[in-house]
């Protein structure tokens, strides 16, 4: 009878194989797709592209049946930045013990060939330690640093005992070359707990501006929106003030909650954000990425609202830890126009899709608005056939 265990060096071989064989797979864009953005075909990272080095240990003295000794459950929700020509992920990274850390993946095309650096980010920590971190935000600041802006989760002090009460905080930190971080307090805001916080690639007014997400507890959000603050400084950063520039509302893909994904992208016509929406459903809560435009002098004003999501969960994207969840918070826009957009799906894998500053600028100004009621639905739509249905086109 076969056994179902190899020998050490064999099985280590099969692994060493069979981990470059995903690391160098070429990926392809999924034709023809929506006109809007390509998905491409494999996920750009996943938990079986960290190095084997950080799940096994090879010395066949200390692990002779070789074993994987820290294993990795999850690669997800990743930051991303282009810098050196190099097109790089700071992956959400979840160890089997369910701690999220941060690690730097690299590709030298941004669609497939990432691989880890060959050791975990090393985030420092405030006075207050972090039990968990996780969803970095990176951005070029023009005051010439890299910021990142993530999540920071601890228990919640006034709740001892209550395993399940904990309070989210953005943490902040900066490089100038990803390797070397400074961590700077974490921001202080009006909102009891935060998430999704991204700061604002450029000064506003002389000051930093934060793209926020007020919560009155750890899973729910105030129901609110999406906010927006100043903070004088970076180093200490506090708002004082925060408020809602782009609202939840009824029956919409953002009923629930919001958030901003990745820092907005400079265009001709006004700043590009991503973010995600959320509604509940009796399977639970469905997340989806959508489109939203502001103001060049004034960020804080919203200026177009396409209607719906660009990206919600698809096929095999809707099964993972957490089900029916599509999040971004990272995308990269090159010289020439093209812009990944890095998401994960289902708190499991990372994806990309890809498009054109011009495609979703398009997208953005001329995809109606979503009218809030049915029935003007129907007229949006009857519009689009009849339309095509006069030119002669009768598909
Ligand atoms: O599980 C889905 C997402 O839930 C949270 O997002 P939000 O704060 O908007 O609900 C985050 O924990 C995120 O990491 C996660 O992907």
């Amino acid at each position: 009878m076969n056994s179902e265990f190899d020998s050490f060096e064999t099985r280590k071989q099969q692994l060493r194989a069979e981990h470059e064989a995903l690391l160098s797979r070429e990926n392809t864009p999924v034709k023809p797709g929506n006109g809007i953005y390509a998905r491409w075909k494999y996920p750009v990272l996943t938990r079986d592209h960290t190095p084997l080095n950080w799940r096994y240990d090879f010395d066949e003295a200390r692990n002779p049946f070789l074993m994987e000794r820290l294993g990795v459950n999850a690669a997800f929700n990743a930051g991303a930045i282009k810098l050196d020509g190099a097109y790089h992920l700071v992956s959400r990274t979840e160890g089997n013990d369910r701690k999220s850390f941060f690690a730097i993946a690299s590709s030298p095309n941004g669609v497939d060939n990432f691989r880890f650096r060959d050791l975990p980010l090393v985030m420092p920590e405030t006075e207050e330690r972090d039990t968990n971190v996780y969803d970095m935000r990176l951005v070029k600041h023009e005051d010439g640093w890299i910021y990142g802006l993530f999540c920071v989760e601890r228990p919640d002090p006034a709740q001892p005992g209550d395993n399940s009460a904990c309070i989210a905080q953005c943490g902040i930190a900066r490089t100038r070359d990803l390797d070397n971080w400074e961590r700077l307090p974490d921001l202080k805001t009006p909102s009891p707990q935060q998430r999704n916080v991204v700061l604002h690639p450029e000064f506003v007014n002389g000051k930093y501006a934060f793209y926020t997400r007020p919560q009155k507890d750890f899973i729910g959000a105030a129901g609110e929106g999406l906010g927006w603050g100043l903070a004088d400084s970076v180093e200490n950063a506090f708002i004082g003030e925060e408020t809602v520039i782009e609202p939840c509302a009824y029956h919409t893909i953002k009923e629930l909650k919001n958030g901003q994904g990745p820092a907005p992208i400079r265009t001709a016509k006004g700043w590009l954000h991503l973010a995600h929406g959320v509604r509940n459903t009796a399977s639970g809560y469905r997340y989806v990425l959508y489109l939203f435009m502001s103001d060049l002098d004034e960020p804080w004003r919203v200026t177009h609202r396409p209607g719906g999501q660009l990206i919600g969960p698809l096929g095999e994207e809707r099964w993972g830890d957490v089900l029916n969840v599509a999040f971004s918070n990272g995308w990269i826009c090159d010289d020439d126009g093209r812009v990944f957009i890095y998401y994960a799906s289902c708190d499991t894998r990372m994806h990309v899709a890809t498009s054109t500053v011009e495609r979703l600028v398009d997208y953005t100004l001329n995809t109606p608005e979503d009218p809030l009621f049915t029935a003007d639905c129907v007229q949006q739509r009857r519009e689009l056939a009849q339309g095509n249905m006069d030119s002669g086109h009768t598909f």
